[in-house]
């Protein structure tokens, strides 16, 4: 593999750019190197601009998940555009998108849409806040809810139930309202409510952690989460960012049967373009401005072409959920794959996997939490990165990350990349 050009735009990109990004983690900053460059995109395939192809195992950290440059998508761009691109003013395009959100999620009765994740878990939140008229809120250490303030924050010392902030410029204000816990550690859960018995407005949580690697959730986990919002009355936030339209139609509700308060979404739903969103039930939602008094606004909020594609992407998936069916068996046969080369390899692993999630962790004991994600092996995760990216396979630039198969990929692709690992697993 070649990366002359890369390496000269991410030099240029530096000049202007903070680190040549607009989001850290593309930086390659956990992994070495210098990041790729994409020119185009199209099915599994990415394309950098020194002519490198690559399978695509990111999948834009999950939206393409039908493949880049899905044909209906580009399409509904395409035509949604020469009728304007902004209007800041109601359009029947947003209630279709609602409408067909709210078919195939579960338990939900309306949804307000934004423009990323991040904005839809900060609104989740407020909206939780100003609903129950309580001030604090759990997360769990390693689950990312986007860069808001309020989860920005890292375990404080041990005594300490509440956390401390883990960036500059989070201050302590906000983080003494953010309480921590180990994620699949329910008496942990327990101990804070026991401590806080009427200051927790709402349980924030990954239902399939997707931000430590992936980690599904151990038997007992969200049902335990639901009994003790139940019991103390607070609210259960499923940030379904990740799983949303991806693990099923209905996501990890549907798939898990666990039914939240409040849902986030993001990635799929906007088919590529920018959109997040977060649904609750009406007796959430009547709190939420104009009808209610917790504020929340976005000048390109319900944005006409970012509607034009999301509503293409979830026609197409709930017109043919067979694609959740084949998106898990072609990640189980990756994981085979991934095992049958491991297996007698005498390196410590772990795979994890839950629907079209899936990561790899070089590490003897199960990754269950982000204390056991963070023991993994960096330096031959590294090694392994770079080495199925000279194979031509692009996968997540961190250890922390979880794969997202796209329906692109085929049988041939999914061999291909075991047999591109039996090669790369020899140097590890
Ligand atoms: P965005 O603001 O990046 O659209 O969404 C934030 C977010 C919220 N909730 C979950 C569960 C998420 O995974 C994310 C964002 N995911 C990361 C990947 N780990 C996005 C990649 C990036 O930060 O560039």
């Amino acid at each position: 593999m070649r990366y002359q050009r890369s390496s000269t735009l991410f030099k240029e990109a530096q000049q202007v750019i903070p680190g040549g990004v607009n989001s850290p983690v593309r930086a390659f900053k956990s992994v070495g190197g210098t990041p790729i460059f994409v020119e185009k995109a199209k099915g599994a395939y990415l394309y950098d601009v020194d002519g490198n192809s690559y399978l695509d195992y990111i999948s834009s950290w999950g939206p393409m998940i039908l493949g880049h440059a899905f044909a209906p998508v580009i399409e509904a761009v395409k035509k949604r555009a020469d009728r304007g691109t902004s209007f800041g003013i109601p359009t029947e395009l947003e209630t279709e998108i609602a409408r067909l959100a709210l078919q195939m999620i579960p338990n939900m009765d309306k949804i307000r849409f934004v423009n990323s994740g991040t904005e839809a878990c900060m609104s989740a939140v407020r909206l939780a806040r100003g609903a129950t008229q309580r001030e604090k809120i759990i997360k769990f250490k390693g689950c990312y809810h986007g860069h808001s303030d309020a989860f920005l924050i890292q375990a404080g010392s041990g005594a300490v139930t509440f956390g401390s902030p883990s960036s500059p410029g989070v201050t302590a204000g906000t983080a003494k309202d953010t309480l921590l816990a180990d994620y699949n550690n329910l008496t942990e859960v327990e101990q804070l409510f026991q401590e806080y018995p009427e200051e927790i407005a709402a349980i924030i949580v990954e239902p399939v952690a997707g931000n430590m690697g992936c980690i599904p959730p151990a038997e007992g986990f969200l049902e335990g989460l639901r009994a003790l919002c139940d019991q103390y009355t607070s609210l259960l936030i499923f940030d379904e960012v990740m799983t949303g339209f991806r693990l099923a139609k209905g996501g990890a509700q549907e798939l898990l049967g666990v039914k939240a308060d409040i849902v986030t979404y993001g990635k799929v739903l906007g088919g590529g373009l920018p959109v997040g969103a977060f649904a609750a039930k009406k007796g959430i939602m009547k709190y939420l401005a104009p009808e209610g008094l917790v504020y929340q606004a976005g000048t390109l909020s319900g944005n006409p072409l970012a509607m034009a594609a999301g509503l293409a992407m979830l026609q197409a998936l709930d017109a043919d959920p067979q694609i959740y069916t084949r998106l898990a068996e072609k990640t189980e046969r990756l994981e085979l794959g991934l095992n049958t080369v491991l297996e007698n390899k005498g390196i410590p692993y772990q795979i994890n996997r839950l629907g079209s999630m899936i990561s790899l962790h070089f590490t003897e004991q199960p990754v269950i939490d982000f204390e056991t994600a963070a023991k993994g092996d960096n330096e031959r995760f590294n090694s392994y990165f770079h080495g199925m990216l000279n194979e031509g396979i692009y996968l997540p630039p961190s250890a922390f990350e979880s794969y997202f198969l796209n329906d692109a990929l085929s049988l041939e692709d999914i061999d291909k990349t075991i047999h591109s690992f039996q090669k790369v697993a020899q140097k590890l």
